[in-house]
């Protein structure tokens, strides 16, 4: 007995150990044998021998899941060990990475107004009613503060729904001459083919004293910013509101899948919306201690660029990590 627990304790692998267990605890088995010699005997020498092939294999079965358990373990162990090689494993010949299209787009559009001497600012996810809303002269009862808009925490604090906070925290740290862009992630409870409840925004603001900055300044570097992006394309202005610009406007440009003449994706307009902009609202000022200074800003989506620019045609895609879209953007 003592001989086959060593030949157990000390089986090699996993396979030795199955093969082992066959020979000892099979049907063709010694242990087996003795066990079928117990029908031919009877009373007190039956007994004697049953307790005794009994605790043999009880003795053997543990001896075999002990040495089991131990032989997955240190198999297991090894492969960590294997793996967690290949994770401190930086292979440099590998190549097949890159960056997100959204990213791509907004790294361009960066460029674009880093050329242009503006800063790029960033600022907190988590945000409070002051930066995101009130200092933005969205009064109490306006809409865009609905907790079906905005994703509240339990203490008020919330999950700004634009890059505009960081324009109010870079006007309360910074004096005018401002002139910077806000790129970032920004969150709103929406959901459907055209909305995801995380997406990305870059927004843009110019601070200088005094009256030095019309609408006029603003239309030229949107305009040339549109061709930049898009090629040659037609940029119209419609008159709009937001609450913190005045006047407002939308930006269109010529529909770059139709070149303007009409189709599914304007909707047969000719135009596709692409930008909100204006010039800055005095009360916004107001809000963050400036006076005598005038701005202008202007606020798009990346993920609209984006898929303008490469004819995605379902938001949502972009959000999926489905290699079969990605790959196409090494
Ligand atoms: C300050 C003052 C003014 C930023 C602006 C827009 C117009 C706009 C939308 C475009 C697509 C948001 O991602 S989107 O849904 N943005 O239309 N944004 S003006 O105006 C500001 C910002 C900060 C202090």
């Amino acid at each position: 007995m003592q001989n086959i627990l060593k030949k157990i304790t000390t089986c090699k692998n996993l396979d030795e150990l199955e093969k082992l267990k066959i020979s000892i605890l099979g049907k063709k088995s010694t242990l087996s044998a003795e066990f079928a010699k117990l029908k031919d005997l009877q009373g007190e020498e039956k007994k004697t021998l049953a307790a005794k092939l009994n605790e043999q294999k009880q003795s053997y079965t543990k001896a075999f899941e002990d040495k089991f358990k131990e032989l997955e373990k240190a198999g297991f162990d090894e492969k960590m060990k294997e793996n967690a090689q290949h994770f401190s494993f930086f292979d440099e010949s590998l190549n097949n990475g890159a960056l997100h299209p959204v990213m791509q787009t907004m790294d361009f559009i960066i460029e674009y107004f880093v050329s242009l001497n503006f800063s790029v600012e960033k600022g907190p996810l988590i945000e409070d009613d002051f930066h995101n809303f009130e200092a933005l002269n969205l009064p109490k009862s306006h809409p865009a503060r609905d907790m079906q808009d905005t994703f509240y925490f339990d203490d008020g604090r919330l999950l700004r729904t634009h890059t505009s906070p960081v324009q109010i925290r870079t006007m309360l740290t910074q004096k005018p001459p401002i002139r910077m862009i806000t790129p970032g992630t920004v969150f709103r409870r929406d959901f459907d083919l055209t909305h995801t409840p995380m997406f990305h925004q870059v927004e843009g603001l110019v601070v200088e004293e005094g009256q030095r900055v019309s609408f006029a300044n603003l239309k030229n570097i949107l305009e040339e910013f549109l061709r930049y992006f898009f090629g040659d394309v037609k940029v119209r202005f419609r008159p709009s509101f937001f609450p913190f610009t005045e006047p407002s406007a939308e930006v269109d440009i010529s529909c770059i899948f139709c070149k303007g003449c009409g189709c599914r994706v304007c909707k047969q307009t000719g135009w596709l919306e692409v930008l909100g902009c204006g010039v800055v609202d005095p009360n916004v000022f107001k809000f963050v201690g400036l006076s005598n200074v005038s701005g202008y800003a202007f606020g798009l989506g990346v993920e609209r660029f984006a898929m303008l620019k490469h004819q995605i045609p379902d938001l949502r895609s972009l959000f999926e990590g489905d290699l079969r879209l990605l790959e196409q953007f090494r």
